[in-house]
């Protein structure tokens, strides 16, 4: 098949299309090409995903349920373990995780997997689309060398392209579909007809770009712009502590300017699966031009000593309140990653548990988000938040600033509150402290 003949069937949505890892990326955008008419098959390794996609039943909280069911009943949309599907496809795309490693190096063995398992299957004609967030360089070092190693020619016998994933899980106004996509492909025919295939399916703007480079780098751009804002928050509001300032006070007044300011806000560190890690990738690779990111280097320093600083501020209120952190009853409120999410995955609540267990307190917490969580293989149950929980406790912790937690019940029932997301911040109170206010 020809480009021309390729981008005639993706503009008719007749093109099949396979979606390899059906994760927060994946089964979204599956769901979104199978609304928009596409025959789609999901790749997924975990067998119990692959169940439920084809029992018609959600396990991501950015889908719409009855959408996911509405498209596998209709026969548009199929999960399945088998890579010998991608050779009944015209188009993969790739949507499997890019963590760092132990030491912080980028781990692509996700990514060199579903290409080697998929290599047998690929064949003339298919574009390949990767999304998962990754060094500049990476589609064309792994994915091209791989596929014309079997003689094919890309841009030619196959289209390749990167288009990163834009997925701000919890956010209730950008989802898949209505968020702009950027695309840059190895040759102008690859970007054309990886551009059609989006612009079939998303509302947003398709966003063409002169490489897979640029793509790439675009994506980290916008996560370590993130990590470098939150990093200098952090740090001014250690600061502010020092000084008797309040940093959530200040940044209120700071976003009233309508130009050149965009907030962001202290926390106990950084979590997530993206912005904690993705710029690493970065740092990485900028070795390899014997340059030095220091910006992001010094963001992840600053972001990684957040846990540390917040359970050391614990122990001072406690010592105030004239208590030993050793045997101190904490509760810590909010495990996930961030508000509103399920998430624990790179979590900082989880390093100031640990972190807390290891200087001896009695640490319970309460998510309603969260049943369970397990650290330093201890498996902790979210216990009920109620006035008992709360008078039992020496301090209260608050870590993720869920919106559906009772904050006044908080600051009434509990001796001590520590709060790191100024959930309390209409409360004025000397048993209750805020991160990044100074006394
Ligand atoms: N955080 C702060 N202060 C802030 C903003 C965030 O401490 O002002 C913390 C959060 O609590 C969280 C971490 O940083 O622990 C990451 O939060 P995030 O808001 O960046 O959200 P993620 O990682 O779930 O998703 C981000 C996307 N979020 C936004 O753009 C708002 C987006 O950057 C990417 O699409 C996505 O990562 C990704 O997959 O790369």
């Amino acid at each position: 098949m020809t480009a021309t003949t390729l981008l005639a069937k993706v503009k008719a949505r007749q093109a099949v299309v396979a979606v390899i890892g059906l994760g927060y990326v994946g089964l979204p955008l599956a769901v979104e090409k199978a609304k928009a008419g596409f025959s789609v098959v999901g790749v997924e390794r975990n067998p119990e995903r692959v169940a439920m996609v084809n029992r018609g039943e959600n396990y991501i909280g950015d889908v719409v349920p009855d959408d996911l069911a509405a498209v596998v009943r209709a026969g548009k949309l199929r999960a399945t373990q088998d890579f010998s599907v991608v050779a009944d496809v015209d188009v993969v795309t790739i949507c499997v995780p890019t963590p760092l490693d132990r030491n912080k190096q980028p781990d692509t063995s996700y990514i060199e997997y579903v290409v080697e398992q998929s290599l047998p299957y690929l064949h003339r004609g298919q574009l390949i689309v990767l999304e998962s967030t990754t060094y500049p360089g990476t589609t064309e070092e792994i994915i091209q060398r791989q596929v014309e190693a079997r003689g094919l020619v890309v841009g030619r016998d196959f289209f390749l392209a990167f288009s990163p994933e834009r997925v701000d899980p919890g956010n209730q106004r950008y989802k898949t579909k209505n968020t702009p996509k950027v695309v840059g492909g190895v040759t102008k025919d690859c970007t054309r007809i990886a551009a059609a295939l989006y612009e079939q399916v998303l509302e947003g703007e398709v966003f063409q770009v002169s490489s897979p480079r640029v793509a790439e780098m675009t994506k980290i751009l916008e996560n370590t712009f993130r990590i470098v804002n939150i990093s200098l928050v952090n740090e001014l509001a250690q600061l502010c502590e020092r000084m008797g300032i309040d940093i959530w006070e200040v940044i209120e007044a700071a976003k009233t300017k309508p130009f050149g300011f965009m907030p962001f806000y202290p926390g106990p560190g950084l979590g997530g699966h993206c912005i904690p890690l993705d710029p690493f990738y970065l740092s990485w690779k900028a070795k390899e031009y014997d340059f030095s990111t220091r910006f992001i280097e010094l963001a992840g320093q600053v972001n990684d000593d957040m846990p540390h600083h917040v359970v050391e501020r614990s122990m001072i209120l406690l010592n105030d309140a004239g208590k030993s952190v050793r045997k101190a009853k904490v509760l810590v409120l909010g495990v996930a990653y961030k508000r509103d999410i399920d998430d624990t995955r790179e979590s900082p609540s989880l390093k100031v548990i640990s972190l807390l267990c290891h200087l001896g307190a009695d640490v319970v917490y309460h998510d309603p988000y969260v049943p369970s969580v397990t650290v330093d293989g201890t498996e902790y149950a979210s216990r009920p938040l109620d006035e008992k929980l709360l008078r039992g406790c020496d301090l209260a912790l608050i870590l993720t600033d869920h919106s559906n937690v009772d904050y006044g019940l908080v600051v009434r029932g509990a001796p001590l509150v520590f709060d790191t997301r100024n959930a309390t911040r209409s409360v004025r109170a000397p048993h209750v402290k805020r991160l990044g206010v100074g006394e």
